[in-house]
């Protein structure tokens, strides 16, 4: 006999209402390029991106968010899209100022990004959290998903190098990413809270998958999982949780990963990253010239290949759509 009881129909009017929601975890450019995708395919309130803060710095007597303000630009639209970073369109006359009055300039603050980080930082002098500011900002850029930092305590990701250790934005700007890296430490973590939505969204009923966006792992997404409890909710969780790979026929799509891994002794190859995220991955996400690892990781892991390589606006979207579908057709495995 099937009967459907009163607290059935209840869950059955709560799943109507709350649409299944996603988590991205997300670094800087990459990350940004697929939540920019994943806002085009899905409904704002099913959307959370959850940004690394280990690359925020004090700078000027400013906050540098530099992951969130990537984040924030890019859905938006208003991203340098040369760069990836930075607001397209920007003028340079405050840091043309700033030289002139023998100050730092190898850190570039536009004229229209040091309007934000103003605000930032009276905002945060006011006593409001950065989950607070951020919402407040992503808001008035007229952004619909919902952004949040990783935490709302300071997590600065530090380098260890061949030339001592390095402040990350002085590793990654200053000196290029030119120093042999040695180990990666995440300062601050192991006393921080994850921030409350973080939280929140994890502990979700109606979340349906967590996405750990092409972003650098090492460099990106390590300080979100060196955060207390995130691992193991990853790993604990019952939902999948799908990579995305950064690296692509033995390359890295952008920025330092290649090198990092090289220097760290690690293979750069998709398997690589498989590894890393060992203990925590449904599946992968792979590009079509790494058909071949299918094989290497089936029984570990399900692995999805497609065009991961995003460089206009329809690559994103269909990027995302690949990933949701990927998602989906995991439900239908037993
Ligand atoms: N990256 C650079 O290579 N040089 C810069 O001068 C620079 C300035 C900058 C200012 C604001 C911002 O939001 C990002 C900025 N970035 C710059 C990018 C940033 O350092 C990195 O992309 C991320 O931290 C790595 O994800």
């Amino acid at each position: 006999m099937s009967c459907t009881d009163f607290n059935d129909e209840r869950a059955l009017e709560g799943m109507k209402l709350k649409p299944e929601r996603y988590l991205a975890l997300c670094g800087g450019v990459g990350g940004a390029k697929l939540a920019l995708g994943l806002s085009h395919v899905l409904d704002p309130s099913q959307l959370t991106v959850v940004v690394n803060t280990g690359d925020d710095f004090e700078h000027l007597g400013l906050l540098i968010c530099p992951d969130i303000d990537t984040v924030c630009y890019t859905l938006a639209g208003l991203v340098d899209p040369q760069q990836g970073w930075g607001r397209a369109d920007e003028s340079w006359n405050a840091l043309t100022e700033v030289k002139r009055l023998d100050g730092e300039t190898w850190f570039r603050l536009g004229d229209k990004d040091l309007g934000l980080h103003l605000l930032r930082r009276a905002l945060l002098d006011q006593g409001m959290s950065l989950s607070a500011v951020t919402a407040h900002i992503s808001r008035q850029l007229g952004i619909a998903p919902e952004i949040l930092p990783m935490s709302d305590q300071a997590v600065r990701t530090e380098v260890e190098t061949d030339q001592g250790k390095l402040a990350f934005q002085h590793y990654f700007v200053r000196e290029r990413c030119e120093p042999r890296v040695r180990s990666i430490c995440f300062a601050g973590s192991q006393a921080a809270e994850p921030a409350e939505g973080f939280v929140r969204i994890l502990q979700d009923p109606a979340l349906k998958a967590v996405i750990i966006c092409p972003s650098n792992p090492f460099l990106s997404v390590d300080p979100i999982l060196s955060l207390p409890g995130i691992r193991e909710a990853l790993s604990d969780t019952d939902v999948p949780v799908i990579a995305v790979s950064p690296v692509v026929g033995g390359q890295a799509v952008k920025g330092p990963t290649a090198k990092i891994m090289q220097e760290l002794g690690l293979p750069v190859t998709v398997e690589a990253v498989a590894d890393h995220y060992a203990g925590m991955l449904t599946g992968l996400v792979v590009d079509r010239c790494d058909s071949d690892s299918v094989q290497v990781l089936e029984g570990r892991l399900a692995v999805h290949c497609c065009d991961t390589i995003m460089k206009n606006t329809p690559d994103k979207v269909a990027l995302a759509r690949q990933l949701l579908e990927f998602i989906s057709s995991l439900e239908d495995t037993p």
